[in-house]
């Protein structure tokens, strides 16, 4: 990912960004910055980039020839039009969703503003994105380009070296971080919360997740009242705890987003497979949801047959596959027999995309850029692999043809029902007609099927 900062003062940039962790990551290759000096590009003498304002008002204005000519400069070879951002307090507020939004861009300009402002015709000309760090004024768009591109760049993956801290972070579920302590276990008298020295890992991540609530709800009531309208609905669809595992699991994660509830009319939105999970109480309720906020969806889950006949009356989709889910429900974890299971990383990439019986290779890599692929290896060499879907499942399970039969599959599968575990999750799972036997065959192992099946709606 590469940012380009249009500016009158370079080094701030250059200087703010060269240390630390945003420093040791361009370093390292996987970003990239420049601070180019728009003073460089006047055909002014002395250098003049600025004028008085037509109409009059206080202060100057920033002239549209030094900003268009450095615009074109940093743009000439870029093969399509970048996202340009010019930071104002006029702009957007910029948020943790707005940062996973431009940390998917490959280019990303910011234009920063000083002086009174820029003149508007070349903004209109370039400008794609306005955006404001907050309500207050500062004396220029060089602060908060920097502010954007910590932000940015640390999602941009190989930039933090832990794999799963992006997903359990302060906003990922509508709650703050949890307190955190460090030895001396007793200091100035106060002591460090005893479950924390326990070594009882389900303790612990309970006690994390209740101290985070309470602190959201003190320190962001705002917050807070979020994350208690996804709670209610969690609540709601825990009646039919197994038929609803992946609607509630979505909420419970963090992983989507709520489009619309009432009762049991649901619809949530899960952005990086763009899936929309549905449930509905009757076929009249069905349709007025299909029609008001399926308009754009290409793949629906839902468990309620009115939402499959709304689906195929009003937008000529249907049932592309119809699936069991399965939920892992005791404490313990499962026993995994193969002792050799790490996280892949993308040099297993062309293994998994080779052997994993779908062809977006772009998903493959997300999940094991997200750390959510593992591997079984047998001497070193990766023989199968299992993870964790967008939208939460336990899937994407693969064993070498000349390793089977010897439990490795068993191994990856129960490997990765306690890795979900351990993070405090409910592990879930869909299997196809087919092999629903196999996972009744383990209710003694704490698999416990749905009565009911799950569809996959779609065109294909
Ligand atoms: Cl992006 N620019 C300026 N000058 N002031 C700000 C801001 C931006 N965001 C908050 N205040």
């Amino acid at each position: 990912m590469n940012f380009h900062v249009m500016t009158l003062f370079p080094e701030m940039i250059e200087n703010g960004l060269g240390e630390s962790i945003i420093g040791r990551a361009a370093k390292a290759g996987y970003i990239s910055y420049r601070a180019v000096n728009m003073r460089d590009y006047t055909v002014e003498k002395h250098g003049k980039v600025d004028d008085y304002p037509y109409g009059g008002g206080a202060g100057m204005l920033i002239q549209p020839q030094p900003v268009y000519d450095c615009y074109q400069d940093i743009t000439k070879d870029m093969k399509t039009k970048p996202r340009t951002i010019y930071l104002t307090p006029q702009g957007k507020r910029f948020d943790q969703k707005m940062a996973k939004e431009f940390a998917k861009e490959e280019e990303l300009v910011f234009l920063c503003g000083h002086y009174e402002g820029i003149d508007e015709r070349v903004l209109e000309e370039i400008v794609t994105d306005y955006v404001s760090i907050g309500d207050y004024v500062l004396t220029g768009g060089e602060l908060p380009v920097m502010v954007m591109i910590d932000a940015i760049a640390r999602l941009v993956p190989g930039v933090l070296n832990n794999e799963t801290s992006a997903e359990t972070e302060s906003f990922h579920n509508d709650l703050l971080e949890y307190p955190q302590y460090t030895r001396p276990p007793v200091w100035r008298e106060k002591e460090v919360p005893q479950v924390l020295l326990s070594g009882n890992h389900q303790n612990i991540v309970k006690w994390r997740l209740e101290q985070s609530v309470k602190r959201t709800e003190v320190r962001r009531p705002d917050l807070y009242a979020k994350y208690q309208k996804k709670q209610s609905i969690v609540k709601r669809l825990s009646k039919k705890k197994r038929l609803y595992i992946h609607m509630m699991e979505l909420l419970s994660r963090g992983l989507g987003e709520v489009l619309y509830e009432r009762g049991m009319d649901i619809v949530l939105f899960e952005p990086e497979s763009e899936l929309y999970m549905v449930c509905a109480e009757s076929l009249e309720s069905a349709k007025y949801l299909v029609d008001k906020y399926l308009n754009s969806a290409g793949l629906v889950l839902t468990t309620s047959e009115v939402v499959v006949q709304a689906l195929e009356e009003k937008k000529g989709m249907h049932i592309c596959h119809k699936v069991w889910q399965y939920v892992y429900t005791l404490k313990e974890p499962l026993p995994v027999k193969h002792k050799d299971i790490r996280r892949l990383t993308m040099e297993h990439f062309a293994y998994v995309t080779e052997h994993y019986d779908m062809d977006d290779e772009e998903y493959v890599r997300n999940r094991i850029e997200k750390g959510q692929m593992f591997g079984a290896f047998v001497e070193d060499r990766l023989v199968g692999f299992v993870g964790v879907h967008a939208e939460g499942s336990c899937g994407l399970l693969y064993v070498d043809e000349s390793c089977r039969g010897m439990g490795i599959g068993q191994s990856l599968e129960n490997y990765i029902i306690n890795y979900v575990k351990s993070l405090g999750f409910t592990p879930y799972g869909q299997v196809k007609e087919g092999n629903v036997a196999s996972i009744k065959l383990q209710e003694k192992n704490g698999l416990y099927m749905a009565e009911e099946p799950l569809y996959w709606v779609g065109y294909e």
